[in-house]
C-alpha cells in the first residue's frame, strides 16, 4: 500500500500517556455511584452493575498478570482516533502479559453475532497507529440488544477464550454495552464488558466523561474548510455560504466551529427549541442579518447550520413525528409513484401538519419521507436544511425588496461538511486521548471490572496530568421512551444554553453578524509548536475554565 509522507512520519508518533499509566497501576475506588435519574428503575434493571464506585488508577507495584484474550468492536459512525484506542488497548494488554491476544470483530457489533473476526497482531496494529478511520476492522450499526444476539456472541467468546469485550461507540452502543455487561454478569459467564466514548457529535459527555473522542479532530477539519470558505467569501464578496454541519441532534459541532471561525451566523438547534422558534422565525433571523449587511454594502457572508435543526423546530418536530407513524403504518407508500407521493402525504396528514408539509420545497419534502435509520429516526444527514433555509431566505428577501426593506443582492452557495471529517488523521489531542482510553480499558479489564466506561479526565492539562479510570455506565443512565416503551439509556448531552461555550458565542454573535470578523484556523498541525499542535477544542477549554 502506498503511504503519504505524513502517514509515514506520523506512524512514528508515540502518543502521550497519563503519568499513572506509565508503570504498574493500582485501583483507587471512589464513592459508590447512582444513576443520573430514575435510580430505582435503573437499579432494578441492572442489579449486578448498579451502584459500583468510580475508579481512578494510581501508581502501583509491579505484579504478574495472566495472559488474557480480549475482543474489540467499533460501533456506529467513524470518528478520528478509533485506531489509537485499539493500539492503546493492544499495548496495554501486552504490557500486562506479552502472551495476551486481541481479536477484532468485523464490521461492528454484527461481527460478534455472526462470528466474523480477525486476530489483531502487532504487525496489523502497527500499520494503523495514529491513522484516521475504522478500517482496521470496519464498523457497523447493528444494535446489540436481544438475548439471542448475546448468546450467539457468547459462543464465539467462549471459543476464543475471550475474557473481556471492549465496545467503542456512542451513547446507544454504550447503553447496549451496559445491558450486555449486566447480562453476562447475571449469568456469571466470566465475560467483562468495557465501553469507550466515541462520536464526532460530542454528545456523549458528562461530569466524568469530558468529551467523546473524534470531536476534536472533526471540528478542526470542518473549521479549516469553513475558514477557507470565509476567505474565499471575503475575497469575491458576492456569495452567502450556507454550511450544514454534521452532529445529529446536538449542535456541539456547529457551536465549536463557530467559536473557531467566527462566522456571520450560526444557528443552535437547542436555542431554537428553547425559544419555540418557527421555521419562519429562523428564516427571518437569517434574512435580517443578510439585509443588515447589505445595507452596509456587504452582500456576502457565512451561515452555519447544525444538521439536526429541523427536528428542533417544534412545528417540524410534530410534522416529523406524524410522518414517522404514517410511513411506519402505510407500507404501500413505497409503491406510490414519486410524482403522486407528495399529494398522497398531504391527504393523510392532519390539517396543521399538511399545511406545513405543503409549504416545504419539493426536495426537502421528499427527503423527510426517505427510509428511517435502524432506530426509526429520520436520517438528518440526508435532509438538505442548508438549501431549505437559503431558498426560504431568498424568497423573504425578494418580498422585502418589493417592500423596500432590502437593498442588496442575494446569491447562495451550499455545503455539507460531515463525512470528510470523520476519518481524518487524529489531532494530537485525539491521538493521545484515544490511546489513553484504550490503555485505560486494558487496566479496567486486568482489574476485573465490567459495566465500566473508560474515562480519561483533566485533558486540558498536559497529558502527564491526565486522570485515568472508569465510570460505571449505569451512572449515566435514565429512563426514556423509545419505540413506545420506557428504556434505560445513556442521557444524550445537548448544548447547554447556560454553559460557557454557548455563552461565549452568544456574547459575540451580534458583532460577528454585522462585521466581517472571520478567523482562519488553517489545517490541523501534527508537528510544531505546542500552541499550534496541542490545543483542545474551544468547547472543552471554556467548559474546563469554570
Ligand atoms: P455516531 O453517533 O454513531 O458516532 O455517528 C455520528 C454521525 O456522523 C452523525 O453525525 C450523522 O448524523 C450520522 O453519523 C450519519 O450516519 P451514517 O454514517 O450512517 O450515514
Amino acid at each position: 500500500m502506498t503511504k503519504s509522507a505524513l502517514q509515514i512520519a506520523r506512524a512514528a508518533y508515540q502518543p502521550k500517556l497519563p503519568k499513572a499509566l506509565k508503570g504498574a497501576v493500582k485501583v483507587q475506588e471512589g464513592e459508590a455511584t447512582q444513576s443520573v435519574a430514575d435510580q430505582e428503575a435503573i437499579q432494578k434493571l441492572f442489579p449486578n452493575t448498579y451502584g459500583m464506585p468510580l475508579i481512578k488508577f494510581v501508581e502501583g507495584e509491579t505484579k504478574e498478570y495472566p495472559a488474557i484474550n480480549v475482543g474489540v468492536i467499533l460501533s456506529g459512525g467513524q470518528a478520528p482516533g478509533g485506531h489509537n484506542v485499539i493500539s492503546g488497548l493492544f499495548d496495554g494488554i501486552k504490557s500486562l502479559n506479552k502472551d495476551s491476544r486481541l481479536y477484532g470483530f468485523i464490521l461492528g457489533p454484527g461481527g460478534l453475532v455472526d462470528h466474523n473476526y480477525m486476530e489483531l497482531t502487532a504487525d496489523i496494529v502497527d500499520e494503523y497507529r495514529n491513522t484516521g478511520g475504522f478500517d482496521i476492522i470496519g464498523s457497523g450499526r447493528t444494535k446489540l440488544e436481544k438475548e439471542e444476539q448475546f448468546e450467539k456472541g457468547l459462543e464465539i467468546i467462549k471459543e476464543l477464550n475471550i475474557k473481556a469485550l471492549v465496545i467503542i461507540g456512542g451513547d446507544d452502543s454504550n447503553t447496549n454495552a451496559c445491558v450486555l455487561a449486566e447480562y453476562y454478569a447475571a449469568k456469571q459467564c466470566g465475560v467483562q464488558v468495557i465501553g469507550c466514548p466515541k462520536t464526532i457529535d460530542g454528545d456523549l459527555k458528562n461530569e466524568m466523561i469530558e468529551t467523546s473522542f473524534g470531536f476534536d479532530t472533526a471540528c478542526k477539519v470542518y473549521s479549516e474548510v469553513i475558514g477557507n470558505i470565509q476567505r474565499d467569501c471575503n475575497s469575491a464578496r458576492k456569495y452567502w455560504h450556507f454550511i450544514k454541519l454534521m452532529g445529529r441532534s446536538a449542535s456541539h459541532i456547529a457551536l465549536e466551529c463557530a467559536l473557531q471561525t467566527q462566522p456571520n451566523i450560526c444557528i443552535v438547534s437547542e436555542e431554537v427549541e428553547a425559544k419555540n422558534m418557527s421555521l419562519d422565525d429562523v428564516v427571518t433571523y437569517i434574512a435580517q442579518a443578510v439585509a443588515n449587511r447589505a445595507a452596509q454594502g456587504n452582500n456576502y457572508g457565512t451561515v452555519l447550520i447544525p444538521e439536526g435543526l429541523v427536528e428542533f423546530i417544534p412545528a417540524m418536530k410534530k410534522l416529523i413525528a406524524e410522518l414517522n407513524d404514517l410511513l411506519a403504518t402505510n407500507k404501500e407508500f413505497a409503491m406510490i409513484k414519486k410524482s403522486a407521493q407528495r399529494d398522497w402525504i398531504i391527504s393523510k396528514l392532519s390539517e396543521e401538519n399538511a399545511a406545513i408539509y405543503a409549504s416545504l420545497p419539493e426536495g426537502v419534502a421528499r427527503q423527510l419521507c426517505l427510509d428511517r435509520d435502524p432506530h426509526g429516526n429520520v436520517q438528518v444527514s440526508l435532509i438538505e436544511t442548508e438549501k431549505l433555509l437559503s431558498e426560504m431566505v431568498g424568497k423573504k428577501l425578494a418580498q422585502w425588496k418589493e417592500e423596500g426593506k432590502f437593498v442588496g443582492k442575494f446569491s447562495a452557495q451550499h455545503h455539507f461538511f460531515g463525512y470528510e471529517g470523520r476519518c481524518a488523521a487524529p489531532s494530537n489531542y485525539d491521538a493521545d486521548y484515544c490511546y489513553a482510553l484504550g490503555y485505560t480499558a486494558s487496566m479496567l479489564i486486568a482489574n476485573g471490572k465490567t459495566g465500566y466506561m473508560s474515562s480519561v479526565r483533566n485533558t486540558t492539562a498536559p497529558a502527564e496530568e491526565w486522570i485515568a479510570g472508569g465510570v460505571p455506565i449505569t451512572m449515566m443512565m435514565n429512563m426514556e421512551r423509545r419505540h413506545g416503551e420506557m428504556k434505560p439509556v445513556i442521557q444524550k448531552a445537548l448544548v447547554k444554553l447556560d454553559g460557557a461555550p454557548f455563552k461565549a458565542f452568544a456574547a459575540q454573535r451580534d458583532q460577528w453578524a454585522i462585521e466581517t470578523a472571520y478567523v482562519y484556523p488553517g489545517p490541523i498541525q501534527y508537528f510544531g509548536p505546542t500552541e499550534v499542535c496541542d490545543q483542545p477544542t474551544k468547547t472543552l477549554a471554556l467548559e474546563q475554565a469554570k
